[in-house]
């Protein structure tokens, strides 16, 4: 006997609307304000579909110990509703992932968003109509929908790369990757656990893991040059200048380099004397957050000469603070310049390592050979874990697109217009497929900034552009050839001019073997390209070709 499932709204399958003006792909932070705007602001008939058991996109599935954004509180939040900023009240500068989850659910609420997301739902495909000029999209349950509009929200950091370690399904214990956390959390006390990578996360759940565990054992491959996070809990008095200051802050991180509260110094690091840089760091160290990546000397990360100073001296920091000097040494990152990597916070990463029951091993030493169904062969040696945590990252940017079918004009594959790597106009569109909108996609600011900031600056474009194609009654925008090939040529020229693309990170694609190597996100600056996108769209969106059905060009 099959049952009819019903969805949100409690209608049956038979009854369920299948057209929409425009279906949104992820309830993260992106998706649910792409939903807000659309359905509630502009009316549109919209569904989310979601592949969680819950809203919350990157929050929703990195619930391992330890998990805390980056970003401080009162700017890692939306700003487009000023009584959402005024009523939330955030505990801590940086906070954590069960607060952050408290946030977004608080938001679903508030603008009843949860009605139109349907979650559990993997998007397996999404095919685009040249005759109706709509897209179809299938699910894995079994959906097959409509829309107008495609709104991709599905995150940059999304698709988890488990490395192909020979072995890993004979492990007899537990093991887990980061961003696919068990949602009842894991109890490590008395356990031996092997933590593999040692970037943002890995530092992260190490720090957390290692008050728990009886043995920990991180494998590092690239020492990183992790800075501290410097948190502090919110009193009433921070609380209340932050709320007060709510639209100064804010236009502020809008326009600035990186969506955070930092700005560059305004000086060339080559102008500064060994007292001024000394000065400089320290304040900065001191302090916690990035202040030394993106509120440093303006051409840190632009030559080897400008770098040296402060790789150097975050090294320093880092030898000073680990007692044993071979750990300290392991610890010390020397193959790659300082900022050319995602710069990771840590909250007492490196004092971990003072303790007896923690030890590093340098997998570049002594290689991973495979997984055992009692723990991790190295070239030296076996280590026996009850548990195995994989901090080992994403397949990022592109990684959630290749993810689906996509098939645009002609059928063409998205994966395989991009097999040698993203081609996009403003990171917003991709030629060839109409009417999808990427919500910080590749060649688009996205992970080297602030995301909601990123993502604000995205669905509000966005949904600017759908408004003024209902004005004009037009059905369909897609970006010319010569656009795209102009960005993606751009966007290259940029990361280039910079120290990044010498290091082997996920920017580059290199953490992925066979990935193509070319730098993902947009180096240019939030404001920058705000500013940019903002000239394409006043001088008639320009780079972009519209259509109505009936097939006329505007
Ligand atoms: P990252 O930054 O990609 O870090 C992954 C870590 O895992 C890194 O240390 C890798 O070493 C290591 N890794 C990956 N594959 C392996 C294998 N096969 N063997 C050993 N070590 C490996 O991901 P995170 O999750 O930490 O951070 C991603 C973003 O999420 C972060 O920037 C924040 O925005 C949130 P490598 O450095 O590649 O040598």
């Amino acid at each position: 006997m099959s049952s009819v499932r019903e969805d949100a709204q409690g209608a049956s399958a038979e009854e369920r609307v299948t057209d929409f003006d425009a279906v949104i792909v992820g309830a993260g932070f992106a998706g649910l304000y792409a939903l807000h705007k659309l359905r509630n602001e502009m009316g549109l008939s919209a569904r989310v579909y979601e592949a969680g058991s819950g809203i919350g996109g990157t929050w929703h599935w990195n619930r391992y110990p330890g998990a805390r954004s980056d970003s401080s509180s009162w700017i890692y939040c939306y700003s487009f509703d000023e009584e959402l900023r005024q009523e939330w009240e955030w505990s801590e500068r940086y906070p954590q992932q069960p607060e952050i989850m408290s946030y977004i659910e608080h938001v679903a609420d508030k603008f009843d968003l949860n009605r139109d997301i349907q979650l559990e739902t993997r998007v397996t495909e999404a095919t685009f109509d040249e005759e109706t000029e709509r897209w179809e999209i299938r699910t894995d349950t079994g959906d097959v929908v409509s829309a107008r509009f495609l709104i991709a929200a599905l995150g940059a950091l999304s698709a988890a790369n488990v490395p192909d370690i020979s072995g890993t399904e004979t492990f007899a214990g537990e093991w887990y990757h980061t961003a696919e956390w068990p949602q009842e959390g894991v109890d490590f006390t008395g356990k031996r656990v092997g933590v593999i990578g040692t970037g943002a996360t890995g530092i992260q759940v190490a720090t957390e893991i290692a008050e728990q565990a009886d043995h920990l054992t991180v494998f590092q491959r690239t020492p990183n040059y992790a800075l501290p996070l410097g948190n502090y809990p919110l009193d009433t008095e921070s609380r209340r200048q932050y709320k007060e200051n709510y639209e100064e802050i804010w236009e502020w991180v809008r326009h600035n380099f990186s969506g955070h509260d930092y700005d560059f110094i305004g000086k060339s690091i080559l102008e500064a004397t060994p007292e001024e840089r000394e000065r400089a760091f320290q304040e900065r160290y001191d302090r916690g957050g990035f202040g030394l990546w993106i509120g440093n000397y303006d051409d840190i990360l632009e030559s080897r000469e400008a770098n040296d100073p402060v790789s150097e001296w975050v090294r320093a920091r880092i030898q000073e603070r680990v007692d044993d000097p071979v750990t300290a040494e392991r610890l010390t990152p020397r193959d790659h310049a300082f900022g050319t990597k995602r710069v990771p916070l840590e909250n007492g990463y490196y004092e971990i390592f003072n303790r007896d029951h923690v030890e590093l091993v340098d997998v570049k030493e002594a290689p991973i050979e495979g997984i055992t169904s009692t723990g991790v062969r190295t070239k030296d040696g076996e280590y026996e874990f009850d548990a195995l945590v994989f901090a080992t990252g994403f397949d990022a940017m592109t990684g959630p697109y290749n993810k689906i079918d996509i098939r645009g004009r002609d059928g063409q594959l998205l994966r395989d217009k991009w097999a040698e790597g993203p081609r996009t106009y403003l990171g917003i569109m991709s030629a060839g497929y109409p009417n999808l909108f990427a919500i910080t996609g590749p060649q688009s600011p996205s992970v080297l900034t602030n995301m909601p900031v990123a993502i604000e600056q995205h669905v509000e474009w966005i949904s600017e552009v759908v408004q003024h194609m209902r004005d004009k009654g037009l059905d369909v925008i897609e970006p010319t050839r010569e656009a795209e090939d102009e960005w993606v040529d751009h966007s290259q020229e940029v990361a280039y001019a910079t120290l990044l693309p010498e290091s082997a990170t996920w920017y580059m694609g290199a953490n992925i073997p066979g990935k193509p190597q070319v730098f993902l996100p947009y180096l240019g600056g939030l404001g920058p390209y705000r500013q940019k996108c903002d000239e394409v769209a006043a001088n008639d969106y320009e780079g972009f070709a519209f259509a109505t059905r009936e097939g006329a060009n505007t």
